[in-house]
């Protein structure tokens, strides 16, 4: 799981160019927006994207879907021990962005997929399972760290 989890997040041991080669060549940065556009409305810098080739190819959705999945390969790799990397996020998510636990929820299940779809001969159930399984977690601390910070998400 962990290996998949750094292919997803462009892992250290890549070139630039490979990592902007697997950036460009995966079509999950926009699913989100595909699937669920409402989530797209909590982005001022992606209001003037409003058809799916425009989510396609634009290069802002790339670089925040790297954003995303490298913050969150950092949490997965501390292995629940993510305290520090969890609270300026939890915050700046609850007080700042104000992103329902839902929505937290959604990109969780996209992601499975897009891993699932990508490499189907090494993603099989267990693994499948253990990811879901690594999500759950850093959503739950997510919900609660929400609520610390007074969002009930
Ligand atoms: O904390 C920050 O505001 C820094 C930028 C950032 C990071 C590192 C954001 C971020 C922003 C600010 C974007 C900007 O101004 O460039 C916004 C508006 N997020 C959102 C909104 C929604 C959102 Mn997220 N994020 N993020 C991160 C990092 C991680 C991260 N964000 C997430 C979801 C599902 C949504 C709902 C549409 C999200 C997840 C799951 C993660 C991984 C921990």
């Amino acid at each position: 799981v962990y290996e998949h989890i750094n292919l997803m997040t462009f892992g250290r041991n890549k070139t630039r160019n490979e990592m902007k080669t697997l950036v460009s060549t995966k079509p999950y940065c926009y699913r989100l927006f595909q699937l669920h556009p409402e989530t797209q409305e909590r982005f001022a810098k992606f209001k003037n994207l409003t058809t799916i080739d425009a989510l396609k190819s634009s290069e802002e959705v790339k670089k925040h879907g790297t954003t995303v999945l490298t913050a969150l390969g950092r949490i997965l790799k501390q292995k629940n021990n993510h305290e520090q990397e969890l609270k300026p996020l939890a915050e700046s998510h609850a007080t700042k962005h104000k992103i329902p636990v839902k929505y937290l929820e959604f990109i969780c299940e996209i992601i499975v997929k897009v891993i699932a779809e990508k490499h189907p001969s090494d993603f099989g159930a267990d693994s499948q399972a253990a990811m879901k399984k690594a999500l759950e977690l850093f959503r739950n601390d997510m919900a609660s760290k929400y609520k610390e910070f007074g969002f009930l998400g």
